[in-house]
């Protein structure tokens, strides 16, 4: 877990999203869980966890669903830091990810399973509760591409 992908896409001087700092220990007695709705180019939620110091991130390029009938790609982006979750507004024109940002559910989380191809977890936000899975879509490759969604 790193931030150096996040900081070297950001000139911090331009946009007023958070610099971070790598942080070891857990933020709080509850980890975090955030979907931010991003409007940049193409719109997307950006799901994210708190897990080793750092928030882990996917761009999930439809809304996501608390309905198990639904699953939707989730696209592995790079680390976020912690702080991340508070992040509202406009990234400046020109620069990376451009365009705005709301929260779009928060809350907290707690990891029931992680293995290297799926992460199961019990979120408790306002728009979706329960149990979601987050799972690689081809294990053993260095893919991005994950499924989110719920079951019943
Ligand atoms: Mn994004």
């Amino acid at each position: 877990m790193s931030l150096k992908e996040y900081k070297k896409k950001r000139d911090f001087k331009k946009t007023a999203e958070p610099e971070g700092r790598e942080k070891s220990g857990p933020h709080g007695p509850k980890l975090i869980y955030v979907i931010q709705k991003h409007n940049a180019s193409h719109l997307h939620y950006d799901l994210r966890l708190e897990m080793d110091g750092v928030l882990k991130s996917w761009a999930v390029p439809k809304e996501p669903s608390a309905d198990p009938t639904v699953k939707r790609l989730a696209v592995a982006v790079e680390d976020h830091p912690l702080g991340y979750e508070e992040f509202t507004g406009t990234i400046p024109e020109g620069e990376y990810g451009a365009g705005t940002v709301e929260i779009w559910d928060k809350g907290t989380y707690q990891l029931v399973e992680k293995s290297e191809k799926a992460y199961v977890v019990e979120l408790a936000g306002k728009k979706l509760k329960g149990t979601f899975y987050i799972v690689k879509l081809k294990p053993g490759e260095d893919k991005k591409n994950w499924l989110f969604f719920t079951k019943k």
